[in-house]
């Protein structure tokens, strides 16, 4: 961690808490020379010149990472303002600095600034930061979501940076290095002997410039220096800009990609375990109107037997856009309509914004007015910016005091009509103002602790999804996990939740980049993202939203969603063939979700991403790292969605030269690796199994998960070229928090060796019991037909299985197992 700030500012500068989840000891050093710092554990150094500054961070000999190479480090100290600066003369009178520097410096922007017909007041100067750091070696470079562009980070020039400014853009553009919804600044380099990452913690408008380029590097050799030899090596250096705040700039050293999501998530945290419903499909629209829509829509998956487990309501169900309020005519008799949705095994979303109707007579905002809650324009008073209910105030979450009453006004007796299945949206967060610069709330507005918005800006989404999992927590006293889904967010939102992609369009290219969008946000610490599918605005022809299913389905968070003036898109509106095949799309989603869920438990423990680009996967594999139209879920399947219109085949990299992959629906080993050509229908997913992996699924789907809590289990074994392989299953109650706090939970290994298929506990700590059962096992890539297959069991008996071989896939089905996921077994193969 390297912090910088003026030694003596004239007013302190804004420090970014509550993001980090521990403090790390900073230590001051006072030296002119040089000085070297030598890691503890790992052969790694640090070489820091006082002048000119310079860091050098090397390990095992080799220079991994330079900051301030090109001397662009600058910090503009704070200043008087320039009406009251004087300069003190040495016989001791005081004179004001002339007029024209004054000038000058207004007319640069520096103390206030238009833009269009709006004007910034900058009560404080200017105070902008910056500082670039140099990637030796590397010339491919991720993160710093969020922004509709391709996975691999590009070349900047002058006036394209990538930006990180939360902003509220209905249709964003595709290919744009402009800022959308969320920011998290965090870049990951990598080349194939080390991933390394640069966290800067500043929550201000932030700009991010990359160049890379070729350098050339000396070669160290034994003879003698005259003929000290030369060669080319990629470079990439990374600029980072930001408005205001200090320099805290953490230097991750990996040297493996999956160290460095522990490291990251060492600073920033791992991903909160998700309600297992919350894994499950979910129908959003703007809007569902009134309770008797959402009756039919319900019922709608009944009678076209698609799962699904949450609908949601947007906007319109409140009472004049006033948040926590139903409308009393289309929502009557909301406690009802939940325990109708209860009944079914269901849950209801309800989307609640941060914005706050002006109307004395609503309790919210009169309580919140009177307490101070809002945020305050420059001259003191209440911000008021217009937004859906029209004049609105909005909640300066930044306050420890708000966030605990807002928390608050989610009990069930503050929060009238709502119940234990009710969940929560939190939109329009970034926050979005109508008619303010940018859709955006004024820079000079004033938050808690005198701080301008400016400063905080890129964390206001984040603290108002902390705000709203903490009053769900707290409404079922401290039991239940939350489930808040945010628009919004910055480093460290995996705490609270999931994010969403936000107002993408309806159209192929846009399903094309919620792929590298998703990957983006993954590899920056939040696993639980989604984007919404079919395209929230415009009008899905029927195949796009056929192939959105199926690429939603394969993704974390799995939500149907449609703008308030596209049709009607409920899955079983497109025709008998669309209809069914969205239903197997989904039903896939269903039977994987032990596998989905298990990634969610490594993500929330050991900070994986559920959703990876294949470099991840296979860091030293040169062509996989530009790929962004396939990737993997978890360790185990590779995915390609089917992306294009009319498409009869895909190319699928299938990486890596020793490694085997099989076909995960239809069994077929793949003999090659390489790109392949595969051939595709309106139906085909193409996924795939990577050899050596278990994964677990569930042998048939019900209505909703928790229709699904004793389905029994199909473990799909893929054998590696030397006949191993190994995978795991989490499982626990699916929705509160006695995993943690009372140990509630199984964590069963799978090991395929030597022809022994056997079942061990992964974490002699958990205890959780259950009486579900595997009922199958399918292992693929089995050479011969076995002779004899018998299960012996703690007991120490032994039992004969019934098998089938398929000796054209190489699959053996052993069937009727009906052994408990909780216990030990072996199965022996002869
Ligand atoms: O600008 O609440 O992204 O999902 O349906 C529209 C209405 C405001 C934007 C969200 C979208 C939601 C919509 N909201």
């Amino acid at each position: 961690r390297l912090k910088i700030n003026e030694i003596s500012p004239l007013k302190s500068r804004y420090e970014v808490p509550d993001v980090l989840i521990k403090n790390l000891p900073l230590r001051a050093q006072k030296e002119t020379g040089i000085l070297v710092l030598t890691c503890a554990n790992e052969d790694c150094k640090l070489h820091i010149t006082a002048n000119p500054f310079q860091i050098e961070l090397e390990s095992k000999g080799e220079t991994v990472l330079s900051v301030n190479t090109n001397g662009l480090l600058y910090f503009e100290h704070l200043q008087p303002p320039p009406q009251n600066r004087y300069i003190t003369r040495s016989n001791g009178l005081k004179l004001k600095l002339d007029k024209f520097r004054q000038e000058n410096q207004e007319d640069l922007g520096l103390w206030q600034e238009e833009f269009g017909s709006f004007l910034d007041i900058k009560a404080n100067g200017p105070s902008s930061i910056g500082l670039d750091f140099s990637l030796h070696g590397c010339e491919h470079v991720y993160g710093i979501p969020e922004h509709a562009e391709t996975l691999l980070l590009k070349n900047t020039s002058d006036d394209d940076a990538y930006r990180l400014f939360n902003l509220d853009v209905y249709g964003h553009k595709i290919h744009d290095k402009m800022g959308i919804y969320g920011s998290v600044p965090f870049l990951l380099a990598h080349k194939p002997n080390r991933t390394s990452g640069i966290f800067w913690l500043n929550s201000s408008e932030t700009v991010v410039e990359i160049n890379t380029k070729a350098v050339m590097e000396h070669v160290p050799s034994r003879s003698p220096p005259a003929i000290t030899k030369q060669r080319v090596v990629p470079q990439t250096d990374v600029r980072w800009m930001s408005e205001s705040g200090i320099i805290d700039v953490f230097l991750l050293m990996g040297p493996t990609p999956f160290d460095i999501f522990k490291q990251y998530a060492q600073l920033t945290g791992t991903q909160a375990l998700p309600p297992l419903f919350s894994l499950g499909y979910h129908q959003c629209r703007w809007n569902y109107e009134d309770e008797q829509d959402v009756k039919t829509v319900d019922t709608g998956f009944d009678e076209h037997d698609i799962p699904y487990d949450v609908i949601w309501l947007d906007i319109e169900h409140t009472e004049g856009k006033r948040y926590f309020t139903w409308d009393k005519k289309k929502f009557q008799h909301p406690e009802r309509m939940q325990e109708l949705l209860k009944r079914k095994k269901r849950k209801l979303v309800v989307i609640i914004d941060p914005h706050i109707k002006v109307d004395p007579m609503y309790a919210l905002y009169s309580q919140a007015k009177k307490k101070g809650y809002f945020v305050k324009n420059r001259k003191g008073q209440d911000f008021e910016g217009i937004c859906w209910p029209g004049s609105s105030s909005y909640l300066d979450f930044t306050n420890p005091e708000v966030r605990e009453w807002y928390a608050d006004q989610f009990a069930f007796k503050s929060y009238k009509g709502s119940t234990d299945i009710l969940f929560v949206w939190n939109d329009m967060n970034e926050p979005s103002v109508f008619k303010g610069a940018e859709l955006t709330m004024q820079r000079d507005a004033v938050h808690h602790g005198n701080w301008e918005h400016r400063e905080v800006h890129n964390l206001y989404g984040f603290y108002q999804q902390m705000a709203t999992a903490e009053g769900l927590i707290k409404r079922s006293g401290g039991q239940k996990r939350p489930f808040v889904l945010t628009r919004s967010f910055f480093a460290g939102s995996q705490k609270y939740g999931a994010v969403w992609t936000g107002d993408n369009i309806a159209e192929w290219s846009y399903l094309k980049i919620s792929i590298p969008m998703l990957l983006t946000i993954s590899t920056a610490g939040i696993s639980f993202c989604g984007a919404d599918v079919g395209g929230f605005i415009g009008d899905p022809e029927p195949e796009l939203l056929v192939r959105w299913y199926q690429a939603g389905a394969y993704q974390p968070f799995f939500r149907g969603h449609a703008n308030i003036e596209s049709k009607r898109r409920e899955p079983w509106l497109f025709g008998d063939e669309n209809t069914r095949i969205i239903r197997e799309a989904i039903r896939e989603r269903y039977t994987l979700l032990p596998y989905l869920y298990s990634l969610f438990y490594r993500a929330h423990t050991t900070a994986e991403p559920v959703m990876r680009p294949l470099w991840v996967e296979f860091p030293k594999e040169q062509e996989t790292f530009g790929v962004e139209d396939e990737y993997m879920l978890g360790n185990a399947l590779l995915v390609h969605p089917v992306i294009e219109q009319k498409a009869t085949t895909v190319n699928v990299l299938l990486p890596g030269s020793d490694e085997v992959w099989y076909d995960f629906r239809r069994f077929r080993r793949l003999d090659y690796s390489g790109t392949l050509k595969i051939p595709v229908t309106l139906e085909s997913i193409p996924v795939f199994q990577r050899g050596g992996s278990v994964v677990p699924l569930k042998t048939t789907v019900g209505r909703s998960t928790e229709w699904m809590t004793d389905i029994s289990y199909e473990l799909r074994v893929a054998l590696d070229s030397k006949d191993f392989a190994v995978g795991e299953l989490y499982l626990d109650d699916g929705h509160s928090f006695q995993y943690l706090h009372k140990k509630q939970f199984l964590h069963r290994k799978f090991t395929f060796h030597k022809n022994i298929f056997s079942s061990s506990c992964a974490d002699e700590i958990g205890q959780y019991h259950t009486k579900c059962v595997v009922e199958r096992v399918l292992i693929l890539g089995v050479q011969k037909q076995p002779t004899s297959v018998t299960v012996s069991l703690q007991d120490g008996k032994d039992k004969e299985v019934v098998f089938t071989y398929d000796a054209k896939t190489s699959m053996l089905t052993l069937e009727k197992l009906l052994l408990n996921v909780g216990a030990d077994w072996e199965i022996h193969i002869k």
